[in-house]
């Protein structure tokens, strides 16, 4: 027995279109609760997904309706369609019997262009998808990593939204994907009003450049930039395994002349930030091993409530991250209830698909990007077009996405 899977946003709603889409006889074996609809995972509401079979009979053409929701060939050549095509193929054979002597080969010719119509009618279904550019589009994407409910996602939009006429028109093809992608990546916005003392923790797993990129915002917040006034910086290091590693914050935080402390538990994090409560802004930065020694995280996070529910969390990534790694990094992290993505080592991979799809499935931010090891340049604001003027093998219009995605200016820190 074969199962199939419908989506809606409710039981009834699941049958009805079930009952609409294959007029046969069917069961619903389960159902449950998920999210439905919208892109990449955003904006979805919550829904039912029904598993179901055909009774009595087998079905022969089986739809399988997974995520993200496949749709029925918009037009599938019926019997009527293809009963009216043999009528065209047989006009045009009529015709050329009693023409046969004036424009013989012609009529030929149509009819074998006819009959060649008609197959590939028949064997495609006439369905818009089997378009070449699908197959292309999906290759451009995996290149780049892209996730594979991501990659759907695109397909299914570039089926929904796209005539037959553009997608003949690779590059229009190639637009519209990078608008997508584009629309699908979420840039962290700094609250204007922030609150004094504003706390900033970056939490991560070893190695990815937590402390690096500490170093950097410091200089942009301590020394100051063309836009941003320089203000009173404190760093501290949180360190759950009490070793107090924080050499490398301190000879940062001399040459800045910003004062650099170390805290191994809630009260003296408490306490620290008490005491300098006239700072404008607390840099925290964390020590851990890996993100897959639970205990510690644990143990981290609890030295952290003591930064207070106004401190601000960031998740360092590095942008050369596997695929599975970084889902379950994001999932151990998951925790500290972090606000956006800081992504490091940008400079060392040309492959961002796959950060860009988890960012957006789990509909995270991305507040900073880091391309390299100079502190304090290597760091920029997250911006739209640098995500989408990093991927491989696109035919970038830079003009076209600058100004579809406009802030992207300001996304360089200018150091007077
Ligand atoms: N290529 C590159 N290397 C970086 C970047 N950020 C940090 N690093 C390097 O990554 C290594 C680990 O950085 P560190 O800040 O100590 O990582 P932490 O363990 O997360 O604190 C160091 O060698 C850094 O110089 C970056 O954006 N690009
Ligand atoms: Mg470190």
């Amino acid at each position: 027995m074969e199962m199939y899977i419908e989506h809606g946003m409710s039981r009834r709603e699941c049958e009805l279109k079930i009952a609409e889409k294959y007029k046969r006889p069917f069961h619903i074996l389960s159902e449950k609760e998920i999210r439905v609809g919208g892109f990449m995972g955003m904006f979805s509401k919550p829904g039912v997904q029904v598993e179901f079979y055909f009774a009595p009979l087998a079905a022969r053409n089986p739809v399988f309706s997974g995520y993200p929701q496949r749709q029925f060939p918009e037009h599938r050549y019926t019997a009527s369609d293809l009963e009216e095509e043999k009528r065209k193929v047989l006009a045009v054979a009529g015709k050329s019997y009693s023409d046969i002597n004036a424009s013989g080969r012609e009529a030929s010719q149509q009819i074998l262009d006819s009959l060649n119509e008609l197959k590939q009618k028949i064997e495609t279904g006439g369905k818009k998808e089997e378009h070449p550019s699908f197959a292309r589009a999906a290759e451009l994407l995996r290149k780049n990593d892209f996730s594979h409910n991501y990659i759907n996602g695109m397909l299914e939009r570039l089926r929904k939204e796209l005539s037959l006429e553009k997608l003949e028109d690779f590059d229009v093809v190639q637009n519209h994907l990078l608008e997508w992608i584009g629309e699908s990546i979420s840039i962290y916005k700094e609250e204007t009003v922030t609150r004094k003392p504003r706390i900033m923790v970056l939490v991560g797993p070893t190695g990815v450049g937590k402390t690096t990129t500490i170093s950097k915002l410091a200089a942009i917040y301590g020394i100051g930039t063309d836009e941003i006034p320089a203000v009173d910086v404190r760093m501290i290091t949180i360190d759950a395994f009490r070793i107090c590693a924080k050499e490398q914050l301190i000879s940062i935080g001399n040459i800045m002349q910003i004062p650099v402390s170390c805290v191994v538990d809630k009260q003296a994090l408490r306490k620290e930030i008490a005491v300098n409560s006239d700072m404008d802004l607390f840099l925290i930065d964390t020590i851990g091993k890996s993100p897959k020694d639970s205990s510690k995280l644990g143990e981290m996070k609890e030295i952290l409530d003591g930064a207070g529910k106004g401190a601000e969390f960031h998740l360092v990534i590095s942008a050369s991250t596997k695929t599975s790694d970084i889902e379950d990094i994001m999932r151990q992290f998951e925790p500290f209830n972090y606000k956006s993505v800081v992504l490091t080592k940008m400079d060392e991979t040309d492959r961002i698909g796959n950060i860009i799809s988890a960012l957006a499935e789990k509909r995270k931010s991305v507040s900073f990007i880091t391309d390299g090891q100079t502190v304090p340049l290597d760091i920029r604001r997250a911006s739209v077009v640098r995500f989408l003027i990093n991927l491989d093998g696109f035919k970038v219009d830079r003009e076209k996405i600058e100004s579809r995605f406009p802030s992207w200016e300001a996304e360089q820190f200018r150091w007077r």
